[in-house]
């Protein structure tokens, strides 16, 4: 299998920050492999988005906020949250994205979890299911009817952006081994169970034509 992005394919780059890259609060296992990888296909896009968790001080998921112990999980008002390490805070280092990610060509920034008490995974609907970031908007008045997802993680952010994806009626791939996952109890099989049942492709990075 071959793929040649078009005009109408969008890269979507989830939250490649230094939280998630090993040393940061809430680093995932091997998280910075996914840099190269990106790195190495993203000129054969057309269009970037990339996307940044960005929380407040104080955030609703952070088990800080709570006092609760970290990965447990709480019941809120829109139902369970896992209680994080606190990760991502607006205007910090942890929050950055990762410095050698190539950014320069992308066109949106987009920023999500900014509302302290509303968590969000997708970089498309907001935790309580009702609050959007404009996503799907801005990629439909663009022309973009095809998306590919890379980065971190796998089975949080990377899942939840690419079943919201093709809920809102876009072609969507998940590029594997461009992404690197979390896997809290068994969340990073249950996400590929999910993501195949939404109609999220599989692929991996050789299968996109270099530009
Ligand atoms: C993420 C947990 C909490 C992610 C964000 O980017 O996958 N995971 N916040
Ligand atoms: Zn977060």
């Amino acid at each position: 299998m071959s793929i040649t992005p078009t005009n109408s394919s969008a890269l979507i780059i989830i939250d490649v920050q230094n939280d998630f890259l090993p040393g940061g609060a809430l680093a995932v296992n091997d998280g910075d492999a996914v840099i190269d990888i990106i790195n190495s296909i993203s000129p054969s896009f057309p269009n970037l988005v990339v996307t940044q968790d960005w929380h407040p001080k104080g955030h609703i998921s952070f088990a800080s906020t709570h006092d609760a112990e970290a990965f447990s999980v709480r019941e809120v008002e829109y139902g369970p949250q896992v209680m994080w390490p606190d990760h991502c805070v607006q205007a910090t280092h942890g929050g950055a994205l990762a410095d050698n990610l190539q950014t320069d060509r992308a066109q949106l920034i987009i920023r999500k979890g900014c509302n302290i008490g509303l968590d969000s995974y997708s970089a498309f609907i907001e935790a309580d299911k009702a609050t959007s970031t404009g996503l799907a908007g801005y990629l439909r008045m663009r022309k973009i009817s095809e998306v590919f997802l890379v980065g971190l993680a796998t089975d949080f952010c990377v899942a939840f952006s690419a079943i919201d994806a093709c809920t809102a009626g876009f072609d969507t791939y998940v590029i594997e081994d461009a992404c690197r996952a979390i896997d809290l109890d068994g969340s990073l099989a249950a996400a590929w169970k999910d993501m195949t049942d939404a109609g999220v492709k599989r692929i991996a990075s050789d299968h996109i034509d270099v530009a």
